[in-house]
């Protein structure tokens, strides 16, 4: 499993990171580990699928992505 922290534009309320935790939880191996207002902190295989998907995902949501860091 690789770990991820997303930096995510356009949310500001418990709303917004109820949205953005469903459309990663909804990804097949992705597991999500912490989502507050502006970051999403989650873990994903790469032999199931790719960040740019993960990243896709949280743009239909309605959010952007600003950056797709490896965590520490
Ligand atoms: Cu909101």
């Amino acid at each position: 499993m690789n770990q991820v922290t997303l930096q995510i534009e356009g949310m500001s309320c418990g709303h917004c990171v109820g949205q953005v935790r469903n459309a990663l939880a909804r990804l097949d191996g992705v597991q999500v580990r912490q989502v507050k207002v502006g970051e999403a902190d989650l873990s994903y295989d790469p032999e199931t699928l790719t960040l740019t998907e993960i990243v896709e995902a949280v743009k239909r949501a309605g959010y952007e992505v600003q950056d797709a860091g490896r965590a520490a």
